[in-house]
């Protein structure tokens, strides 16, 4: 591959990037917390730590996620997730405010039942689980909550039911590596039978391509070039608990 077609090739990808991000001050994806909310405007915190002042016009399209019974509106602490051009917002996904600290699985909820994981996150015990319950107890996610929860809340009640649970918990990355054993994950993925994951295999297991590197490096610990069953406990355990090694 000649420079040229190499530095065309980077600036498509960028381009694709920026097209795509939801990182930067300028990204045209905003995961963010409210700090003021005004009729014609509001003020965010990014992830990143930017400050944006985004415009609400007729055209913008709002969706209310997990607003159960309280009030649909936008206030200082709620979180959005929103796609702008120019700091003009066509959608925006609004939840109530979930604060910006992460949870993680206990060991016991690992091996919980669907019925019981329900009873857990159900914190007021009323039958149904709101957004800011499940953000507290399953999974805390600004970017990824708002889809995956209004998916589940199939009748849009704004709070997940018995029937909608699983949906939310299929989509859960801790729960979907919980319910297999890394022994038959294994099996599974260990294409050329050697009882042994290459990286390709890996992909397979993971599902995905992204961050591929990291994951093999960090779960090769003797740097063998191939990761053990052992090794592979270890790197499922990881992403279940959160944990970087
Ligand atoms: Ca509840
Ligand atoms: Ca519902
Ligand atoms: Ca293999």
């Amino acid at each position: 591959m000649n420079i040229l077609t190499t530095l065309l090739l980077c600036l498509v990808s960028f381009n694709f990037l920026a097209a795509n991000g939801s990182k930067g001050p300028n990204s045209p994806m905003v995961i963010a917390i409210v700090e003021e909310a005004h009729s014609d405007h509001i003020i965010v915190v990014t992830r990143g730590k930017f400050k944006r002042k985004l415009i609400l016009n007729e055209a913008s399209k709002i969706n209310y996620v997990g607003f159960d019974d309280t009030k649909k509106e936008i206030k200082a602490e709620f979180c959005i997730r929103a796609q702008v051009k120019n700091e003009v917002i066509s959608t925006i996904y609004v939840t109530p405010a979930i604060g910006t600290e992460l949870v993680f699985p206990t060991p016991e909820m690992v091996k919980m039942s669907n019925q019981e994981l329900f009873d857990l996150a159900d914190l007021n015990q009323n039958g149904r689980i709101s957004y800011v319950e499940i953000s507290k107890t399953i999974k805390h996610s600004l970017k990824h909550g708002p889809v995956t929860f209004s998916k589940s809340d199939v009748d849009n009640s704004g709070a997940l039911s018995q029937e909608e649970f699983p949906a939310f918990l299929a989509k859960t990355k801790w729960w979907k590596m919980s319910r297999v054993m890394p022994e038959d994950q294994l099996k599974t993925h260990d294409k050329d039978q050697n009882n042994l994951l290459s990286k390709e295999e890996l992909v397979s297991l993971l599902g995905s391509e992204a961050h591929i590197e990291i994951f093999f490096k960090r779960a090769d610990k003797n740097k063998s070039g191939d990761i053990d069953l052992a090794e592979i406990t270890q790197l499922i355990e990881s992403f279940i608990f959160g944990k970087k090694n």
